[in-house]
Protein backbone atom coordinates (compact mmCIF):
# COMPACT_ATOMS: atom_id res chain seq x y z
CA UNK A 1 0.00 0.00 0.00
CA UNK A 2 1.19 3.41 -0.57
CA UNK A 3 0.28 7.07 -1.49
CA UNK A 4 2.10 10.44 -2.55
CA UNK A 5 3.11 13.13 -0.82
CA UNK A 6 4.84 16.01 -2.15
CA UNK A 7 7.75 14.26 -4.35
CA UNK A 8 7.89 11.26 -2.06
CA UNK A 9 5.81 7.84 -1.80
CA UNK A 10 5.25 6.96 1.57
CA UNK A 11 4.86 3.17 1.43
CA UNK A 12 3.67 -0.16 3.64
CA UNK A 13 5.07 -3.47 3.62
CA UNK A 14 5.01 -6.08 5.33
CA UNK A 15 8.44 -7.46 6.70
CA UNK A 16 12.30 -7.44 8.23
CA UNK A 17 13.41 -4.16 8.46
CA UNK A 18 16.82 -5.58 8.52
CA UNK A 19 16.43 -7.16 4.59
CA UNK A 20 15.79 -3.49 3.25
CA UNK A 21 18.28 -2.20 0.31
CA UNK A 22 17.66 1.20 1.11
CA UNK A 23 19.70 4.55 1.87
CA UNK A 24 18.77 4.52 5.45
CA UNK A 25 16.68 2.25 7.97
CA UNK A 26 15.83 3.59 11.32
CA UNK A 27 16.49 1.38 14.80
CA UNK A 28 13.80 1.45 17.49
CA UNK A 29 16.90 1.88 20.05
CA UNK A 30 17.15 2.91 23.92
CA UNK A 31 18.46 5.77 25.06
CA UNK A 32 22.14 4.09 26.36
CA UNK A 33 22.47 2.65 22.50
CA UNK A 34 23.23 -0.18 24.56
CA UNK A 35 21.46 -2.57 22.41
CA UNK A 36 18.31 -4.93 23.52
CA UNK A 37 15.42 -6.73 21.91
CA UNK A 38 13.17 -6.36 19.37
CA UNK A 39 13.86 -4.36 15.74
CA UNK A 40 17.09 -3.66 17.93
CA UNK A 41 18.39 -6.94 18.77
CA UNK A 42 17.79 -7.92 14.84
CA UNK A 43 19.71 -4.99 13.75
CA UNK A 44 22.32 -5.79 15.88
CA UNK A 45 22.90 -9.44 15.14
CA UNK A 46 22.24 -8.76 11.53
CA UNK A 47 24.63 -6.17 11.10
CA UNK A 48 27.68 -7.25 13.55
CA UNK A 49 29.31 -5.78 16.02
CA UNK A 50 31.02 -2.72 14.06
CA UNK A 51 27.42 -0.78 14.65
CA UNK A 52 28.00 -0.77 18.37
CA UNK A 53 31.71 -0.21 18.34
CA UNK A 54 30.75 3.46 16.36
CA UNK A 55 28.09 4.04 18.05
CA UNK A 56 29.89 3.38 21.47
CA UNK A 57 32.89 5.84 20.08
CA UNK A 58 30.64 8.38 18.73
CA UNK A 59 27.98 8.90 21.03
CA UNK A 60 28.82 7.86 24.59
CA UNK A 61 26.16 10.00 26.50
CA UNK A 62 24.00 7.65 23.86
CA UNK A 63 20.83 9.36 22.59
CA UNK A 64 17.97 11.27 24.70
CA UNK A 65 14.27 10.14 23.70
CA UNK A 66 13.57 11.74 20.69
CA UNK A 67 16.43 12.55 19.90
CA UNK A 68 18.31 10.39 16.82
CA UNK A 69 22.02 9.56 16.05
CA UNK A 70 23.56 8.00 12.72
CA UNK A 71 26.00 5.45 12.26
CA UNK A 72 27.10 3.22 9.36
CA UNK A 73 25.60 -0.44 8.46
CA UNK A 74 28.27 -2.99 9.09
CA UNK A 75 27.15 -5.84 6.85
CA UNK A 76 23.61 -4.33 6.62
CA UNK A 77 22.17 -3.98 2.86
CA UNK A 78 21.35 -0.34 3.46
CA UNK A 79 24.00 2.67 3.50
CA UNK A 80 22.86 3.96 7.57
CA UNK A 81 21.50 3.15 10.28
CA UNK A 82 19.81 6.33 12.40
CA UNK A 83 18.94 5.08 15.98
CA UNK A 84 15.99 6.73 17.67
CA UNK A 85 14.57 6.42 20.83
CA UNK A 86 11.13 6.64 21.32
CA UNK A 87 9.02 7.34 24.31
CA UNK A 88 7.54 4.19 26.53
CA UNK A 89 4.11 4.34 26.72
CA UNK A 90 2.26 5.78 29.84
CA UNK A 91 -0.57 6.19 29.29
CA UNK A 92 -0.44 9.13 26.52
CA UNK A 93 -0.09 12.00 29.10
CA UNK A 94 3.68 12.50 29.49
CA UNK A 95 4.10 14.08 26.55
CA UNK A 96 4.16 10.57 24.03
CA UNK A 97 2.55 12.39 21.18
CA UNK A 98 5.27 15.16 20.88
CA UNK A 99 8.19 12.35 21.62
CA UNK A 100 7.08 10.29 19.15
CA UNK A 101 6.72 12.92 16.36
CA UNK A 102 10.12 14.31 17.42
CA UNK A 103 11.76 10.77 17.04
CA UNK A 104 10.36 10.64 13.14
CA UNK A 105 11.42 13.98 12.61
CA UNK A 106 14.65 14.21 13.90
CA UNK A 107 15.73 10.72 12.16
CA UNK A 108 14.19 12.13 9.01
CA UNK A 109 16.41 14.92 9.29
CA UNK A 110 19.22 13.00 9.41
CA UNK A 111 18.45 11.16 6.18
CA UNK A 112 18.07 14.40 4.29
CA UNK A 113 21.37 15.53 5.70
CA UNK A 114 23.11 12.24 4.83
CA UNK A 115 21.62 12.56 1.43
CA UNK A 116 19.48 9.25 1.62
CA UNK A 117 17.00 9.84 -0.81
CA UNK A 118 14.78 6.38 0.78
CA UNK A 119 14.32 5.79 4.45
CA UNK A 120 12.61 2.98 6.16
CA UNK A 121 11.25 3.07 9.59
CA UNK A 122 9.64 0.45 12.02
CA UNK A 123 6.80 1.00 14.15
CA UNK A 124 9.22 2.86 16.53
CA UNK A 125 7.73 2.95 20.29
CA UNK A 126 5.28 -0.13 19.62
CA UNK A 127 7.10 -2.94 20.65
CA UNK A 128 8.47 -3.73 23.97
CA UNK A 129 7.94 0.34 24.97
CA UNK A 130 4.16 -0.67 24.88
CA UNK A 131 2.55 2.64 22.69
CA UNK A 132 -0.50 1.30 21.56
CA UNK A 133 -0.40 0.31 17.86
CA UNK A 134 -3.26 2.16 16.32
CA UNK A 135 -2.07 5.04 18.49
CA UNK A 136 1.56 4.29 17.05
CA UNK A 137 0.40 4.32 13.32
CA UNK A 138 -1.43 7.44 13.63
CA UNK A 139 1.09 9.46 15.15
CA UNK A 140 3.66 8.02 12.98
CA UNK A 141 2.37 8.77 9.91
CA UNK A 142 1.01 12.22 10.54
CA UNK A 143 4.66 12.96 11.77
CA UNK A 144 6.25 11.42 8.33
CA UNK A 145 3.03 13.43 6.53
CA UNK A 146 4.15 16.99 7.90
CA UNK A 147 7.57 16.84 7.29
CA UNK A 148 7.26 15.46 3.88
CA UNK A 149 5.02 18.76 3.36
CA UNK A 150 8.22 20.80 4.47
CA UNK A 151 10.88 18.91 2.71
CA UNK A 152 11.74 18.65 -0.53
CA UNK A 153 13.68 14.60 -0.04
CA UNK A 154 13.70 11.85 0.66
CA UNK A 155 11.79 10.23 -2.56
CA UNK A 156 10.86 7.21 -0.43
CA UNK A 157 9.43 6.59 2.61
CA UNK A 158 8.96 3.10 3.56
CA UNK A 159 7.84 1.59 6.47
CA UNK A 160 8.31 -2.38 7.35
CA UNK A 161 5.89 -3.38 9.33
CA UNK A 162 6.82 -6.89 11.15
CA UNK A 163 3.25 -8.53 11.42
CA UNK A 164 -0.47 -8.04 9.83
CA UNK A 165 -1.56 -6.44 13.16
CA UNK A 166 0.60 -3.97 12.33
CA UNK A 167 0.33 -3.69 9.03
CA UNK A 168 -3.81 -3.20 9.24
CA UNK A 169 -2.81 -0.68 11.88
CA UNK A 170 -1.07 1.16 9.90
CA UNK A 171 -3.21 0.82 6.15
CA UNK A 172 -5.87 2.24 8.69
CA UNK A 173 -3.93 4.79 9.38
CA UNK A 174 -2.46 5.67 6.29
CA UNK A 175 -6.42 6.10 4.54
CA UNK A 176 -7.20 8.77 7.20
CA UNK A 177 -3.79 10.73 6.66
CA UNK A 178 -4.09 10.54 2.82
CA UNK A 179 -7.64 12.43 3.15
CA UNK A 180 -6.06 15.09 5.02
CA UNK A 181 -2.76 15.62 3.39
N1 LIG B 1 11.63 -5.69 11.38
C1 LIG B 1 10.60 -4.83 11.50
N2 LIG B 1 9.92 -4.63 12.66
C2 LIG B 1 10.30 -5.37 13.73
C3 LIG B 1 11.37 -6.29 13.69
C4 LIG B 1 12.06 -6.44 12.46
N3 LIG B 1 13.10 -7.27 12.32
N4 LIG B 1 11.50 -6.85 14.94
C5 LIG B 1 10.53 -6.31 15.72
N5 LIG B 1 9.80 -5.42 14.99
P1 LIG B 1 10.48 -2.78 19.48
P2 LIG B 1 10.19 -0.19 20.85
C6 LIG B 1 8.66 -4.59 15.39
O1 LIG B 1 10.19 -3.50 20.73
O2 LIG B 1 8.80 -0.49 21.23
C7 LIG B 1 14.47 -2.74 22.43
O3 LIG B 1 14.85 -3.63 23.43
C8 LIG B 1 7.91 -4.97 16.64
O4 LIG B 1 7.02 -6.05 16.37
O5 LIG B 1 11.59 -3.27 18.62
O6 LIG B 1 10.52 1.19 20.33
C9 LIG B 1 15.29 -1.45 22.42
O7 LIG B 1 16.62 -1.69 22.83
C10 LIG B 1 7.17 -3.67 16.94
O8 LIG B 1 5.99 -3.56 16.15
O9 LIG B 1 10.80 -1.19 19.76
C11 LIG B 1 14.55 -0.59 23.40
O10 LIG B 1 14.95 -0.86 24.73
C12 LIG B 1 8.15 -2.59 16.47
O11 LIG B 1 9.13 -3.28 15.66
C13 LIG B 1 13.12 -0.99 23.20
O12 LIG B 1 13.14 -2.32 22.67
C14 LIG B 1 8.88 -1.86 17.57
O13 LIG B 1 9.12 -2.75 18.65
C15 LIG B 1 12.43 -0.11 22.19
O14 LIG B 1 11.06 -0.47 22.14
Amino acid sequence: MKTQIQNCTLQLVQGDLTNQKIDAIVNAANSSLAGGGGVDGAIHRAGGPSIMEETDARYPDGCETGNAVISSAGNLPCKFVIHTVGPVWQGGIRREPELLKSAYHNSLQLAVDHQCESVAFPAISAGVYGYPMDLAAAHALMSVAEFLREHEAPKLVRFVLFDSGAYGAFSHALENVAKIV
